[in-house]
């Protein structure tokens, strides 16, 4: 079905009326919409703020940000000269192309290497693809991280997928099954708690690091659910500021934190070290209810 490529955007639409738009701007999802499973109502499945800035000054607020080469604040030295969750959602990819076509699915691909001013803060070699997959009914998002064989060097890095899925209210948003699982839980100053909850909720402010994933995810909220499954990622982030927090986000767009959780798949609670030659994949595939 046709894709539709501008400057800075590149959309796909199904014959269901599915959708995608992702920006060349850090290889952002920021929507996706698709019909339910009923066949009716084409929905907006992602958040995107609209106070985001889309111009590539700064990451977006929304969609699927990449976080890469590493997660949080950089503490490793490599790193220090980077923001926040690193470079990969604020690096303006290369659209590489249809990976495939059919009536009921089309995969595109984008690719970023080291550009000029990334090589001069960050001297190791990388190459970046993110494979987007839009189906009927589903969407798939898999990030490759390679070490070229060329490389001198290993590539040690994290890898994250910063998803905000479109929910509301945040007061009837549940996630699970994370049981048992050990969290930190960054609002209380990086506890390591085990969970206890059969369903885990974002009332309150939540910033969850939860460790040894079970890589499938049942997001629920009031008449509405998305299911998702992973590979590769063997943590999980739960993040909801709420109004305490959310409301103090300048790019936050008013109550937006009642319209959005982040789910967001990763490898983050370790480092990844890449042998020149070697590739990291982690994928995504969403299904809503
Ligand atoms: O993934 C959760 C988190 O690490 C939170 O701590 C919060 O900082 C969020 O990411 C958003 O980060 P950003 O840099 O986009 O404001």
């Amino acid at each position: 079905m046709p894709v539709t490529v501008s400057e800075s955007k590149v959309s796909v639409e199904l014959a269901n009326g599915s959708a995608v738009e992702i920006l060349v701007f850090g290889a952002n999802v920021i929507s996706w919409r698709s019909p339910n499973v009923d066949g009716h109502g084409v929905k907006e499945r992602f958040f995107l703020s609209k106070k985001s800035a889309l111009d590539g000054s700064k990451a977006v607020r929304g969609g699927i940000p990449i976080v890469f080469p590493f997660f949080g604040s950089p503490n490793r030295e490599e790193h220090k000269v980077f923001p926040s969750h690193g470079f990969g959602r604020t690096e303006k990819w290369k659209y590489d192309g249809i990976v495939s076509e059919t009536k009921s699915s089309t995969s595109v691909k984008f690719v970023l290497e080291p550009s000029a001013h990334i090589k001069v803060k960050f001297p190791f070699q990388f190459i970046l693809q993110y494979i987007v997959t839009i189906s009927l009914h589903e969407l798939s998002t898999t990030l490759r991280v390679t070490n070229p064989a060329s490389s001198t060097s290993t590539l040690t890095h994290q890898a994250l997928l910063h998803n905000y899925i479109a929910a509301h209210p945040s007061s009837s948003i549940t996630i699970a099954p994370l049981t048992d699982l050990t969290y930190t839980d960054k609002v209380k100053g990086g506890v390591e708690v085990v969970e206890q909850r059969a369903l885990v909720d974002v009332k309150e402010s939540t910033d969850s690091v939860y460790k040894g994933a079970p890589g499938e995810y049942h997001v629920r909220w009031t008449g509405g659910g998305v299911d998702i499954k992973t590979t590769g990622f063997p943590d999980v982030v739960v993040w909801n500021p709420q109004k305490e927090i959310g409301s103090k986000m300048a790019d936050m767009e008013d109550g937006g934190w009642e319209r959005y959780v982040c789910v967001e798949p990763g490898f983050v609670s370790a480092w990844n070290t890449l042998a020149p030659g070697e590739t990291w994949v982690g994928t995504q595939i969403f299904r809503p209810l």
